[in-house]
């Protein structure tokens, strides 16, 4: 006789993620990891914008979507005004409880979209930006922007008997938005969620126009195994070239501090096919340049 009273065991639910499976980002891809750690921090009671790029192509292959909340794609260029015009409206109706988010890549953020984006800070609006930067153009073939670290191979910046690839600095992004005098402005990679997500939740509580920088690495674009993508986030700070820091009022009031555990810029540059071409004899020089970089944001923002 079969026994009625045992019932089947079910594995419990898994809590669904506000950006879920299914996409089509790359495996590894540190955009994808970084948008759902942020849609998770933030909870349901969102409402977001994304200019063009990797992270709307991928997650909104048209019939589907992998948002679980309102989501609208802008232009490249206009994801902080969409963004605006929300908040603004939200406002009118009385229903400021509901999170705003605009996001970008590096290229919609601190290329073609940093007018938008200066509009929305200077106002001073209820709304985050989140920029990802995965530091070049990655959804039209990797070419460089404005936050393309020195040196980098894209494919409008290759290296060759004229030039060591991209051969501008990385703009200070964080400290272009906190010089609007907003009430926070943060640094954060995926290497560091659980930083990472604190930091979205902060932000959310705090009344007026915020914006947090977020390291992505990417796979494709980075030239790394798939599954380096937390490797080589952690490695960028841990050498002083992607500083941890936190701003309210363009003062900076916290930072990560990488101490005596400070990794040489090597072992961040090694992982990724692009800056291969550094490791000749003729790069040493090229090297030290980083080395002077990564010294740099050190000092400047005391991480020893
Ligand atoms: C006005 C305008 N110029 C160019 C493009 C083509 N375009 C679409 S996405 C993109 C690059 C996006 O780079 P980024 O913002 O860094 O995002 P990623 O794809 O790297 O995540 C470009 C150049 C466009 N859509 N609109
Ligand atoms: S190209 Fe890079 S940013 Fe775009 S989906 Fe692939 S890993 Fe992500
Ligand atoms: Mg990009």
């Amino acid at each position: 006789m079969t026994d009625t009273t045992k019932t089947k065991k079910t594995k419990p639910p898994v809590e669904e993620s506000l950006l879920t499976s299914g996409h089509r980002g790359c495996a590894g891809c540190g955009e994808a990891l970084g948008a759902k750690l942020v849609m998770d921090a933030a909870g349901p009671n969102t409402m977001v914008t994304t200019a063009t790029g990797c992270l709307e192509v991928f997650s909104t292959a048209y019939p589907d979507s992998a948002w679980r909340v309102p989501w609208i794609h802008s232009l490249f260029e206009n994801s902080a005004a969409i963004a605006a015009g929300i908040e603004a409206c939200l406002r009118n109706k009385g229903m400021e409880d509901i999170n705003v988010i605009a996001q970008g890549g590096d290229g919609g953020t601190a290329d073609i979209g940093i007018g938008c984006l200066s509009g929305v800070l200077e106002r001073n609006q209820n709304v985050l930006y989140v920029c990802y930067d995965n530091e070049a153009y990655m959804n039209t073939g990797v070419q460089r922007s404005g936050l393309t670290p020195y040196d980098a191979r894209t494919s409008t910046s290759p290296p060759g008997t004229e030039s060591w690839g991209n051969q501008h600095q990385k703009k200070n992004l964080l400290e272009i938005c906190a010089a609007h005098n907003i009430p926070y402005a943060a640094t954060a990679s995926v290497g560091f969620p659980q930083d990472l997500m604190m930091k979205v939740k902060k932000a959310l509580k705090i009344k007026g126009a915020k914006f947090l920088h977020v390291h992505v690495p990417c796979p494709l674009g980075w030239i790394y195994k798939t599954e380096l993508t937390i490797e080589v986030a952690k490695t960028a700070v841990k050498t002083g070239l992607y500083p941890i820091v936190e701003m309210a009022y363009n003062k900076v009031t916290r930072v990560r501090k990488i101490g005596k555990n400070r990794q040489p810029v090597e072992d961040y540059l090694k992982l990724q096919g692009r800056f291969k071409h550094l490791f000749t004899e003729a790069g040493k020089e090229e090297l030290e340049k980083i080395r002077q970089i990564a010294q740099a944001n050190i000092d400047h923002y005391g991480l020893e």
